[in-house]
C-alpha cells in the first residue's frame, strides 16, 4: 500500500526564511490578519547568524543600527552588550524577537523548500517540502538572504581529504575545534579575516590560503556602559530617522567632499579620522568620488596599504597582504581585530595561491602548484557565496506557464525594484537583487522592503485583487537603471560576488542598486503611490 499524501495545507502567505527578514515579515503579515507561514531549513530562527557560527563572526555595523524598529518596548528592552556584536549575540537578539512576538508557533524548522509553483487559474503558489508537504499559498515571500548559497569551489581530490572539511557557514557547532590543531584556511575575504584572527593563536599551525588579499579597517570595539545604552536609547528616534534618510542605510553618509575639493593636507586628516572611527565609514564616508575617480581611490587604497605594511614585521609577508591592482573599496571592505599581528606569529604561513594555485586536496591535506603537501587536520572553505541568485539553484521555482526563475536568471538576472520577476506574481523577494542590499546596512533595506511588500499586499486585499506582477517593460527599465548606475563606477572594474565574478559561469552584473537605499526607497514609494506604476495588478 503506498502511503497516502498529507492533506494540502493552505495559507494566505508563505514566508520562505527565518532570518532578519522573516521574522519581521511574519510579524507584519500576522498584524494584517493573513494567516502565515514560515519555513525555514535551520534548526532555529536567525538565518545568516545562525548558519555563520564560525568562530570569530561577528557583525561589522554596530547593534544599534542592525535591529528591529517596529516596536519602543523591543528598543527599551535589548542591550547590546558591545558595539559590534559577536555572532552568538546577534542570534540571541533574533531568538528574543521570536520569542517575544511569539513567532515561533507560525514557524516550521528543519523544512527545506523545494518547489513552488504558481497555479495561474487559481493565483495561487503550490509549495512543496522536502519533508514531503504540500503548500497553498496566495503570496510567497523569499526572505532567503542574500549570501545563503555557499560556494565551495570544485578542487580536485575533496572528497579524499580525512580531516575534517567545513564551509563557514555550515560550521558544525559546538562540535569543530582548532585549538591544537593544523588548520588549513581557503579565503581571506571579510569572513577568512574573522576566522583567521579569531583561531590562529590557539592552532598547532594555521596555513592561511590566501588568492586576493582584501582592504580592511581596524574595527574598533568595546563594551558599552549602562550611560552609553541609556544615550542610545535616548537616540533611537533621530538614529531610525538618519538611517532612512542616508546612501548606506547606515548611520552615515557618503563624504561630504569630493576628494579634489581638499587640500593634500585635508584628505590625510579626512582619512585619519574615519580610520580611527573603527568602522564602515572609512570605506563609504571618506570621498564622495571614491567609487567614481581613480586618483581618489588610489589615494585612500595607499593609505590603507601603508596602514598594513607598518604592522607586519616580515616586509616580503606584508606586501603579500596588501591588496592591489583594485580598486578601493570595490568588493565589501572587512573590518578587522589583530588580523595583520597573526602573520607576525610563528605558527601562522601565507600561500599566495594566485602565485602557486592549489593543486588538489589530498588524503592527507592540500597540495599546491609547486609539488609542496600541506599537511592537516582541518580545512575550512571561507570562500564565499553564490551571491542572491545561488539558492534558486535549489528551489524549483516556477512562474506562469512553468518557466523556472533559474533558467531565467540564467540567462539575465533581472527584475523589477529587486522586489518581483515578471511571470512570477505574488512572490515578493526581500534583499533581492537589483535592490541595493549589499550597498545597504541589511536591517534597514530589509525593513524598508517588508514594509513596501506588507502595504502592497494590503492594497490588493482591500481592492479584492488576486495578484500582481511587474511589466516586462518595467522590468527591463529597471535593469537598465541599475545597470548604468553601476556602470559610472569603478564597481565593474573588480572581480567580486557583486558582480557574480566569483562563480564559474554566472551572469557578469551588479546584483545591487547603487543608487543609494534612501533614492530607492523614495522610488519604491513613488511607484506605490503612482498606483503601483510597473505593475500589472489583476
Ligand atoms: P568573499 O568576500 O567572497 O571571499 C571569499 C574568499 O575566498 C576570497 O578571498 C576568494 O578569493 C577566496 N576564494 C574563493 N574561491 C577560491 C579558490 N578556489 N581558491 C582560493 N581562494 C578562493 O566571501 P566572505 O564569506 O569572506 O564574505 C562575504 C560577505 O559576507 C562579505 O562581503 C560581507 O558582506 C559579509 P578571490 O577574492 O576570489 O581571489
Amino acid at each position: 500500500m503506498s502511503p497516502t499524501k498529507p492533506p494540502v495545507k493552505k495559507y494566505d502567505a508563505v514566508i520562505v526564511g527565518a532570518g532578519f527578514s522573516g521574522l519581521y515579515q511574519l510579524h507584519k503579515f500576522r498584524d494584517m490578519g493573513l494567516n502565515t507561514l514560515v519555513l525555514d531549513a535551520g534548526a532555529d530562527v536567525g538565518g545568516t547568524w545562525h548558519w555563520n557560527c564560525y568562530p570569530g563572526a561577528r557583525c561589522d555595523s554596530p547593534g544599534y543600527i542592525y535591529q528591529y524598529w517596529f516596536s519602543e518596548e523591543l528598543l527599551d528592552e535589548w542591550n547590546w552588550s558591545e558595539r559590534f556584536p559577536a555572532q552568538p549575540e546577534t542570534e540571541r537578539y533574533l531568538q528574543y524577537v521570536a520569542d517575544k512576538f511569539d513567532l515561533r508557533r507560525d514557524i516550521q524548522f528543519n523544512t527545506r523548500v523545494t518547489t513552488t509553483v504558481y497555479d495561474e487559474s487559481r493565483s495561487t503558489w503550490q509549495i512543496e517540502t522536502d519533508t514531503g508537504e504540500s503548500i497553498e499559498a496566495r503570496y510567497v515571500v523569499m526572505a532567503v538572504g542574500g549570501l545563503s548559497e555557499p560556494n565551495v569551489p570544485n578542487i580536485p581530490g575533496l572528497g579524499d581529504f580525512q580531516g575534517v572539511a567545513t564551509h563557514t557557514s555550515r560550521w558544525p557547532k559546538e562540535s569543530l575545534n582548532c585549538s591544537g590543531k593544523r588548520v588549513g584556511v581557503i579565503g581571506t575575504g571579510p569572513t577568512g579575516i574573522q576566522l583567521i584572527q579569531s583561531v590562529a593563536s590557539e592552532t598547532e599551525r594555521l596555513t592561511v590560503f590566501q588568492r586576493t588579499p582584501h582592504y580592511t579597517i581596524p574595527m574598533k570595539n568595546w563594551r558599552f556602559e549602562e550611560d552609553e545604552l541609556a544615550e542610545i536609547r535616548a537616540n533611537s528616534d533621530n538614529m531610525k530617522q538618519l538611517l532612512w534618510s542616508t546612501f548606506g542605510g547606515l548611520d552615515f553618509d557618503l563624504g561630504k567632499h569630493s576628494f579634489h575639493e581638499l587640500s593634500p593636507q585635508q584628505r590625510r586628516e579626512q582619512l585619519e579620522k574615519l580610520w580611527d572611527n573603527g568602522d564602515l565609514a572609512f570605506w563609504m564616508g571618506a570621498f564622495n568620488d571614491v567609487f567614481t575617480d581613480r586618483e581618489a581611490n588610489e589615494y585612500q587604497a595607499d593609505f590603507v596599504r601603508e596602514k598594513i605594511r607598518e604592522r607586519v614585521n616580515n616586509p616580503q609577508v606584508a606586501e603579500k597582504l596588501a591588496p592591489k591592482g583594485y580598486a578601493f573599496g570595490t568588493r565589501r571592505v572587512a573590518l578587522e581585530n589583530g588580523y595583520y599581528e597573526r602573520f607576525n606569529q610563528d605558527n601562522v604561513d601565507l600561500v599566495n595561491v594566485r602565485e602557486i594555485p592549489i593543486e588538489r586536496i589530498t588524503p592527507k591535506g592540500i597540495q599546491t602548484a609547486d609539488g609542496r603537501e600541506y599537511e592537516l587536520d582541518i580545512i575550512i572553505f571561507a570562500t564565499g557565496f553564490d551571491a542572491s541568485t545561488g539558492i534558486f539553484k535549489h528551489i524549483d521555482t516556477r512562474g506562469r506557464e512553468g518557466v523556472q526563475l533559474a533558467d531565467v536568471w540564467a540567462q539575465d538576472i533581472t527584475n523589477y525594484l529587486g522586489l518581483q520577476v515578471h511571470g512570477f506574481p505574488n512572490m515578493f523577494m526581500v534583499l533581492g537583487p537589483l535592490s541595493p542590499w549589499a550597498f545597504c546596512n541589511v536591517p534597514t533595506c530589509a525593513q524598508r522592503q517588508i514594509d513596501w511588500i506588507s502595504d502592497c499586499v494590503k492594497h490588493l486585499r482591500e481592492h479584492g485583487r488576486d495578484s500582481i506582477e511587474p511589466t516586462a517593460q518595467a522590468q527591463v527599465e529597471w535593469t537598465t537603471n541599475s545597470d548604468e548606475l553601476a556602470s559610472q563606477t569603478l564597481l565593474m572594474e573588480t572581480d567580486s560576488w557583486y558582480l557574480g565574478a566569483n562563480i564559474p559561469g554566472k551572469q557578469r552584473r551588479f546584483l545591487a542598486y547603487t543608487g543609494g537605499a534612501n533614492e530607492y526607497a523614495r522610488i519604491c514609494a513613488e511607484v506605490a503611490d503612482q498606483n503601483y506604476e510597473g505593475f500589472t495588478i489583476v
